[in-house]
């Protein structure tokens, strides 16, 4: 029956000119991080129900972790964050996930919890609590050298929340004074991620408020440092797709934190609320790497795709794996897109025609092409399934309700 879908589906596609040998191959390229945090208890500042069977150590996160990339190939590393995931010897935790076929990904600095950091971290007016903020970015990138980690993400929670509060030219200034401290301490092959968001925990300002910000201090510090996207750190309406074009370009696109928002950094399963705009995301991406520009590749190729998000009232496991499969299915459709159609529109003028070549291929149901795929590389063609008849829910319900937060 399947196979019948597949075989309709190829010569659909063929008809249209699309090198599906092309599409399997990028397919069985991509590779998407997971947050050690997802794994954990989360909730709002309302309430954080806890539920049974959550790790209750970053041991325990990575096993979990496991699970998702042997259910769907998709998944080989983990983000961690620290002090969430802090562990007195990063070689024990650096084997136990190799010995679970993963690696250690991105590491993510917590300048947001300590009582210090009410006013600040980086940009607060107390050097000694700068300076406790600047060593701590430099544990960091110790722990990314320990664990084998290419990329150091930074996010900062700094801001005010009143105008008159801080001197924002000052604050500024000592972001820079701290990225510049920290960028030096990178190994050649590491890079520095910077994250940015427009509000929240601060109200009235954020120091690193929109990608502008976060590429003007990128580009200051050098090419180890770029740009990370995170799709719900946007006011309403911005058109990312559009950032993610522009910092293709400049080189400066490090990576992706996905997840979905209908509100604010709501944290929702990525493609939940706004597929089309994901598969817009994947669209500008893959036709910078379709250019045939090398330096374009190279960015192309270097981007991390992470997601971030903490699952609050749905189980953990399942969560991350309608994450992934979401992104998988989004640069499935992506693919489909025939860009000589596309630029032969665009060169007429044909608006509609143009417009038509990029939806036509949101609109094809490309689950037996996954199926294929799946199926070409021994993984279950219906990966979310299989987890639910694994049994694994039973065996991690052991832990209790003991499980940690984040
Ligand atoms: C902040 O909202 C953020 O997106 C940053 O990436 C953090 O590291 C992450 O969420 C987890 O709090
Ligand atoms: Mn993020």
């Amino acid at each position: 029956m399947s196979d019948r879908a597949y075989a309709l589906f190829e010569e659909q596609q063929q008809a249209r000119g699309i090198d599906l040998a092309f599409v399997k191959k990028s397919l069985s390229e991509l590779k998407i991080e997971t947050p050690s945090w997802g794994y954990g208890n989360s909730g709002t500042r309302f309430k954080v129900f806890k539920q049974t069977g959550v790790p209750r150590n970053p041991f325990e996160k990575f096993e979990d972790a496991a699970q998702v990339h042997q259910l769907t190939g998709l998944c080989p590393s983990v983000a961690i964050h620290i002090p969430w995931d802090k562990v007195e010897d990063y070689s024990k935790l650096r084997s136990h996930a190799e010995s679970l076929g993963l690696t250690i990904g991105a590491v993510n600095p917590n300048l947001f919890q300590e009582e210090e950091y009410m006013l600040g971290s980086v940009t607060h007016t107390d050097p000694a609590i700068r300076r406790k903020a600047i060593d701590h970015l430099l544990e960091c990138v110790e722990i990314a050298r320990l664990t084998g980690s290419r990329d150091i993400s930074l996010w900062l929670a700094d801001g005010t929340n009143y105008p008159g509060q801080g001197h924002l030219r000052k604050r500024k200034a000592w972001m820079l004074e701290a990225f510049e401290e920290v960028y030096k301490a990178l190994d050649p092959s590491m890079r520095m991620l910077i994250e940015y968001k427009f509000f929240e925990p601060a109200f009235y300002h954020t120091d690193l408020a929109d990608w502008g910000m976060a590429y003007n201090y990128a580009l200051k510090l050098g090419s180890q440092a770029q740009v990370l996207v995170d799709t719900g750190h946007h006011p309403q309406g911005t058109n990312i797709e559009h950032i993610v074009a522009l910092l293709i370009d400049e080189q400066k696109l490090g990576g992706f934190h996905f997840n979905s928002r209908k509100y604010a950094d709501d944290d929702l399963i990525v493609g939940s609320v706004n597929p089309y705009e994901l598969f817009l995301i994947f669209y500008q991406i893959q036709l910078a790497a379709a250019e045939g520009n090398d330096a374009l590749r190279d960015t192309v190729n270097s981007i991390a795709y992470m997601i971030d998000q903490s699952h609050n009232i749905e189980p953990k496991i399942p969560a991350m794996l309608r994450s992934v499969l979401n992104v998988q299915t989004q640069y499935a459709k992506a693919l489909l897109i025939h860009h000589d159609e596309v630029r032969q529109a665009q060169e007429k003028g044909d608006v509609l025609g143009a417009e038509d070549a990029v939806r036509r291929a949101f609109e094809f149901d490309v689950t037996p092409l996954l199926h294929a795929v799946r199926e070409e590389q021994g993984l279950p063609r219906d990966p979310m399934k299989a987890y639910l008849e694994s049994g694994y829910a039973d065996r991690i319900a052991a832990r209790g309700k003991d499980g940690v937060s984040w």
